[in-house]
């Protein structure tokens, strides 16, 4: 994908006369130019505290997180290999919380064998592997219903969030990324710049948002979840998390993850940050990634006031 470069404003409009040449010819600066009766915001850098840090499966290909009640439902991908796990908020797999004064970097807290496919075991929550030919990507859960994207195969499986049975299919177009609830819509990531407000009855669209920081198109959206009024997405290979307003799609704040996307990234280059979940209960977020051995609650220290 391309994109835009970024703009550099002093550097464009030193003079009137070379304002109007870079006009004509730059189209970020055109935009600037347009827009001049919006103010250049900056986002807001959300600082956080990390409250917990717990183990997760590094066999996990992490696509989609959510909670519900008291457990979290997360879905790992690959093909031949997907799953959905519901699991205890605070007692998941290789369960035992960690001393978060332990560097993450350590080994990996299972020494259990890797197998090809995420597996149960024992008093683990429960696990449902999907077909081979189907990669599992994120999921919510809305009125008593879990719906989980399938990537490239245009298909929501409707599933029971408890037993995690399907109910239904239901179909959409193109890629499916990341998903979340937002009011009575779904709300759905395709990897690029949009996000597809859908009604969760037949999946229909019934609004797109393009989302733009400072006019600029922010790409790769991927998982989804939604706090205080505003839609978060993490975006793929960036280290941050990004706040979204549901009306006009501008990036508000960002939670910058640096420090913690730099220590998992190590075990190797898919090993993003992905999977993303506000906890109502807890009042923060979990965060984890692809294959990494921690997910995390962490709280905002300067959370944005509620929108409306
Ligand atoms: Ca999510």
């Amino acid at each position: 994908m391309q994109f835009f470069p970024k703009c550099v404003y002093g550097k464009l409009l030193p003079t009137v006369a070379f304002a109007f040449v870079a006009l004509s010819l730059n189209k970020c600066t055109l935009q600037a130019s347009t827009d001049t009766s919006h103010s250049i915001h900056n986002a807001a850098n959300y600082d956080y505290s990390i409250i917990k840090t717990l183990p997760h499966s590094q066999r996990s290909f992490t696509q989609g997180l959510v909670v519900d009640g008291h457990y979290l439902i997360e879905s790992s991908g690959l093909y031949g290999k997907s799953v959905v796990h519901r699991y205890p908020v605070f007692n998941g797999p290789a369960s035992g919380e960690t001393d978060s004064a332990t560097p993450v970097s350590d080994a990996p807290v299972s020494d259990r064998p890797v197998s090809d496919r995420l597996e149960p075991d024992k008093n683990e929550g429960q696990y449902k592997p999907l077909p081979d030919d189907l990669f599992a990507e994120s999921l919510t859960v809305f009125n008593g219903k879990l719906f989980l994207l399938t990537w490239k195969s245009e298909r929501v499986l409707v599933l029971d969030p408890n037993s995690l049975n399907l109910k239904s299919t239901l179909a959409y177009q193109g890629e499916g990324w990341g998903l979340t609830s937002f009011g009575q819509e779904l709300v759905m990531s395709n990897g690029g710049d949009q996000l597809l407000f859908r009604d969760p009855e037949d999946f229909s669209i019934n609004r797109t948002l393009n989302v733009t920081d400072n006019q600029q198109p922010v790409e790769y959206l991927n998982d989804l979840t939604v706090a205080y009024g505003l839609i978060w997405a993490n975006v793929w290979h960036e280290s941050y998390i990004a706040a979204i307003h549901p009306d006009s799609g501008q990036l508000v704040g960002k939670i910058e993850l640096r420090e913690l996307t730099r220590q998992h990234r190590s075990f190797d280059s898919d090993s993003v940050l992905n999977g993303i979940a506000w906890d109502e209960q807890q009042q923060g977020f979990w965060v984890t990634g692809k294959r990494w051995n921690k997910r995390y609650l962490i709280q905002l220290k300067n959370p944005p006031q509620p929108l409306e």
